[in-house]
């Protein structure tokens, strides 16, 4: 057990104001790992006050030291990876092999990508007889959650840094580890004192603070959609910008030409990769009713391979919970979907382990587009397979959610699935499989949420537009 002092603020470890701790557990054991300070308004003030005063000179460092800075940032973290990997896995319980290559991975890539597009960005542009400026906004307050503890920081970090904007990170409760050592590589490449500020606290304490905070020019969150409604109307009263990237019901559609075995298979790993803990998740496979029966024989099969288990166990495909909450909530989805009359094939509602947050990998066949299971966002290891009648119904289907985040098509040619993807009311779709890609935009349709994250498309959020008429 380590009991860690201090905020990250204005290039310093400072004392927090208060004496309140958060504890940090490791969700596998249940033992205690850490305690940080929780934060309170007046260190949320200091923090503002920091990135405020850093603002001027940062918005007016030429694009290309930005650039350098993030790519330093990427180095950082590249050479920390394991570090990185290893903090994950205890304060979240992810696979270390899933934390090395994804916790770790894709915060490399996104870091780099920004340092990319700082350089290469076009901050002014001419446009008829005005020239067009893209400025920073100024100081961004960023809320983040824990299910990416480092991703959903650098997604927010990277494009303020790029845009010339300062930032203040207010990381989820779970996590602030992961987040704290990303303070330690920001200082360590020198980023000037104040661009980048850490306040870890209570999400109704240091977060609220840091939303209200009225010398915040942007607010950006991921997280719950309940806690979005909340930022979203903060901001809206202040008349402030708002990002806000929520949850999803991402629908898998398989057309009946598409290699089955595989699109299932794919499925089946994307929804139990980071134990279902992934707002993109495609958690409603959508399967036409001639192959249903063979799709959740296949789904069974699939499923069975992430047998939950210790996270430093090499073996382990499979890791707990983040905390016991996050895990009463999603055997409350497993029991409401077996009392609604879905068929339950594998997995269930006990806990598989005596001791750490574990649920086993659950499938539920005969679901129907009306129940909870179909229309909520569980975020766990959990997947329903619903049956359509033809490409209409699928389409109905896939788009009868409040959520338009994410999704998949698979088809046998290409086109065919590329067809269907446009009709989809989502921020993304991914065609036979797709990849990661860092500098396409990421972003929900409808009510999983407002702007877009990464990419150009998210750094025009961290930017404003002056134009200039001669
Ligand atoms: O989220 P919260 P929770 C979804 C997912 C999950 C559910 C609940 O369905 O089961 O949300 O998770 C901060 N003012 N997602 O309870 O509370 C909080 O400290 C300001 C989807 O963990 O929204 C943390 O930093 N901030 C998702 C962040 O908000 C507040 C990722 C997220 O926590 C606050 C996580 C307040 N009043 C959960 N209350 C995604 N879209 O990826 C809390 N916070």
């Amino acid at each position: 057990m380590k009991a860690y002092d201090g905020m990250y603020i204005g290039g310093e470890w400072r004392p927090a104001a208060g004496t309140d701790t958060i504890t940090v557990v490791n969700p596998a054991d249940e033992q205690v790992i850490a305690t940080v300070p929780a934060g309170t308004a007046e260190d949320v003030d200091a923090a503002v006050r920091a990135a405020r005063a850093a603002f001027p000179a940062w918005a007016a460092t030429p694009p290309a030291e930005r650039a350098a800075y993030l790519t330093a940032l990427r180095d950082a973290m590249t050479a920390r990876q394991d570090e990185i990997a290893a903090t994950v896995t205890a304060e979240l319980g992810a696979p270390l092999a899933l934390s090395r290559k994804v916790h770790a991975g894709a915060p490399i890539a996104v870091a780099g990508s920004f340092a990319e597009l700082a350089a290469t960005y076009a901050f002014e542009e001419r446009i008829g007889n005005s020239t067009v400026l893209l400025e920073p906004v100024g100081v961004v307050g960023a809320i983040t959650p824990w299910n990416y503890p480092l991703h959903q920081i650098v997604a927010k970090a990277g494009p303020a840094l790029a845009a010339g904007c300062t930032i203040v990170v207010k990381p989820a409760e779970d996590t602030p580890l992961t987040a704290r050592l990303f303070a330690g590589l920001v200082h360590e490449v020198g980023l000037p004192a104040g661009v980048f500020n850490l306040v870890t606290g209570l999400g109704p304490v240091a977060g609220q603070a840091l939303a209200e905070h009225e010398d915040v020019d942007l607010v950006s969150f991921t997280g719950s959609t309940a806690v979005g409604r909340l930022i979203g109307a903060t901001a809206g009263a202040a008349v402030k910008r708002v990002a806000l990237e929520l949850g999803g019901k991402s629908a898998n559609v398989i057309l009946p030409s598409a290699d089955l075995a595989k699109a299932v298979s794919v499925g089946v790993a994307n929804v139990m990769t980071n134990s279902g803990q992934t707002c993109s998740a495609w958690t409603r496979m959508l399967v036409h009713t001639d192959q249903y029966d063979e799709a959740v024989e296949l789904a069974r099969t699939a499923a069975a391979k992430y047998v939950p288990g210790d996270p430093l166990d090499s073996a382990s495909r499979l890791g707990p919970l983040v905390n016991e909450k996050q895990r009463a909530r999603v055997r409350g989805y497993i029991e409401r979907g077996m009392a609604e009359g879905a068929k339950l094939v594998a997995g269930g509602p006990e806990a598989p382990h005596p001791t750490g947050h574990y649920v086993a990998p659950t499938v539920f066949a005969e679901v129907t587009p009306g129940m909870t299971i179909a229309q909520e966002e569980i975020f766990g290891p959990v997947l329903s397979l619903l049956r359509y009648e033809d490409e209409e119904d699928a389409l109905r289907i896939a788009n009868g959610t409040v959520y338009g985040l994410a999704g998949a098509v698979w088809a046998g040619e290409e086109s065919e699935a590329v067809a269907f993807a446009r009709r989809m009311d989502t921020g993304q779709v991914d065609i036979n499989g797709g990849r990661f890609n860092p500098l396409a935009p990421f972003g929900g349709y409808k009510r999983s949420g407002v702007g877009r994250e990464l990419g150009a498309h998210g750094l025009a959020e961290y930017l404003q537009t002056k134009s200039l008429q001669f």
